[in-house]
């Protein structure tokens, strides 16, 4: 029998939880998926709600504790499978900047292009969570430059957070992808776990 933890995972296709999928692909992990059908409104329905109250996916849970906000998620699935070698652990030199680019893309690149999509002025450069838009985005191209993988040689959860958030960003023209961004979509998005979770959630986009 399988010792490897199981979890429940809150799913919808198109949306945020795309990234979860690929990164429990990416893990081997066991995972229970509850595909919420968004058209029909169930992520606001009850039973969920008593779930996430916040009616967002995507949401874990695991030996009964709610893990919910994608970038949680993440840091959350990539130290449960540490057999998959996708977190750097505590004591690792990259750990530090392995934290620092997953909270980054929460707390400054979401912000950023949301603004931006959204037509919003951002706040005043000293107040704002990413400072100002072309400051994230050169920060965040300057480190995509030290790859092949945004932490250097080695793959990590961070990547598939990156590689995916990229890829839909640049294809709803929020941000035009440069010449080594979409090199690096295509770098993770040739892995076979995320071609794996492709598949599957275009068959349930379909379904
Ligand atoms: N803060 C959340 C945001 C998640 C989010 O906004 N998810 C969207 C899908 S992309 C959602 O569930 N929307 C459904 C709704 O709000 O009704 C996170 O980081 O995971």
């Amino acid at each position: 029998m399988s010792t490897k933890p199981r979890v429940d995972f809150f799913y919808s296709p198109q949306t945020r939880a795309g990234g979860t999928l690929i990164l429990l692909e990416e893990l081997n992990a066991n995972y229970d998926l509850h595909v919420l059908n968004m058209k029909e409104g169930e992520q606001r329905g009850e039973a969920y709600l008593a779930i996430n109250p916040m009616g967002k996916v995507p949401a874990i849970v695991h030996d009964g504790a709610l893990i919910s906000e994608q970038v949680a998620v993440f840091l959350y699935l990539a130290d449960l499978y540490p057999e998959a070698g996708l977190a750097p652990p505590i004591g690792d030199p990259l750990r530090g900047p392995y934290l620092r680019w997953m909270v980054f893309y929460a707390s400054c690149f979401e912000p950023a292009v949301v603004d931006k999509a959204q037509g919003h002025p951002p706040a005043p450069q000293a107040m704002c969570p990413y400072g100002d838009f072309n400051t994230m985005m050169n920060t965040l191209l300057a480190q995509l430059d030290k790859g092949p993988y945004l932490l250097g040689d080695r793959f990590t959860a961070a990547d598939v957070l990156w590689g995916n958030a990229l890829s839909w960003i640049t294809k709803f023209g929020l941000v035009e992808a440069t010449p080594r961004m979409q090199q690096y979509i295509e770098h993770v998005a040739a892995r076979e776990g995320t071609k794996r979770a492709h598949a599957r959630e275009a068959e349930l986009a379909a379904a």
